[in-house]
């Protein structure tokens, strides 16, 4: 598994661990990393010694959202093309149970990374949030959907609307993680929840894992497929040009509202 350039898998007995590892650019997801990502679930999955996958990052992020370097000049055709959202779909048919061990930032498609698991533990020093609005675009691989349902309508819109972020106190308070750990636990936090799960009856554990999805997600496909269509349509926009190309820059942007 070492010839991955963007991130780095090892195993701890029954448990798949996979570290995002781009830490120059906060783990931002660039096609690389979402690709090798998925490549590296999917072994995971199959490989019948390994019960249960944990996903994690660094001390400072688990992954600061999609690469905007990589979709800043991109035109809506290209994403459509490119279809990296596409790679979202894998995770969601990862049968094994994952949990995401969550450090630092976790924002926009990195959250949704995180959203994707079945559980998510955090350090103290996390940080949750759907900045997209802040670079002219919304949120494109489920973010309006799994936020919503986990959080409620209201915070879901003022934190995709408004930006506002999570504490992982207040991501505990509302249910979207399991534990809150001091930072230097998180990952063996999730590694011990991650075995535990793995010594349990497999198929018990398969069939569980499929049907609390099916509870989760019976109305989720036409969601994901309309906030996917809408996120590849604001690349038609001058707005998202100006807002992510602000956002290299270091500066502020100037909506044009076009
Ligand atoms: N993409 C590319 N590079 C990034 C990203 C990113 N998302 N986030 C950080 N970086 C880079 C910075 O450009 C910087 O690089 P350099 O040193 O070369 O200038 C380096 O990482 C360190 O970042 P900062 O200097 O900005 O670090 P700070 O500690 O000052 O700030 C923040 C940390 C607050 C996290 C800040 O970096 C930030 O706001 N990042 C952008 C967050 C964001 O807007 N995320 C949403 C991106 S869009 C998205 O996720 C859409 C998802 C759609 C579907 C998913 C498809 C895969």
């Amino acid at each position: 598994m070492s010839e991955y350039q963007t991130i780095l898998c090892e195993k701890h007995d029954k448990v798949g661990v996979v570290k995002l590892n781009r830490p120059q650019a906060l783990n931002a997801l660039n096609s690389t990393l979402l690709q090798e990502l998925m490549d590296a679930l999917e072994a995971f999955d199959s490989e019948p010694a390994v019960g249960a996958l944990v996903i994690t990052g660094s001390e400072r992020a688990f992954a600061a959202g999609a690469d905007i370097k990589e979709m800043a000049d991109a035109s809506a055709l290209e994403m459509f093309q490119r279809d990296m959202v596409g790679q979202f779909d894998r995770i969601r048919r990862v049968r094994k149970p994952l949990i995401a061990a969550v450090s630092g930032w976790c924002l926009g498609g990195g959250f949704e990374l995180a959203m994707s698991c079945d559980m998510i533990v955090a350090s103290e020093n996390a940080r949750f949030g759907q900045p997209e609005i802040t670079i002219g675009v919304i949120p494109g691989a489920g973010g309006t959907q799994r936020l919503t349902r986990a959080v409620g309508k209201a915070l879901a819109m003022e934190m995709i609307l408004n930006n506002r972020t999570l504490t992982a106190q207040e991501a505990l308070q509302h249910g979207l993680v399991n534990h809150v750990v001091p930072t230097e636990e998180v990952l063996s936090m999730a590694l011990r929840i991650a075995a535990e799960i793995a010594a349990r009856a497999p198929l018990a554990v398969r069939l569980a894992k499929e049907a609390i999805n099916f509870a989760d997600e019976s109305f989720l496909s036409n969601g994901l497929l309309h906030e996917r269509r809408m996120f590849y349509f604001l690349f038609t926009s001058d707005d998202q040009k100006e807002g992510m190309r602000a956002f290299l820059e270091k500066r502020a942007p100037n909506w044009q509202g076009k």
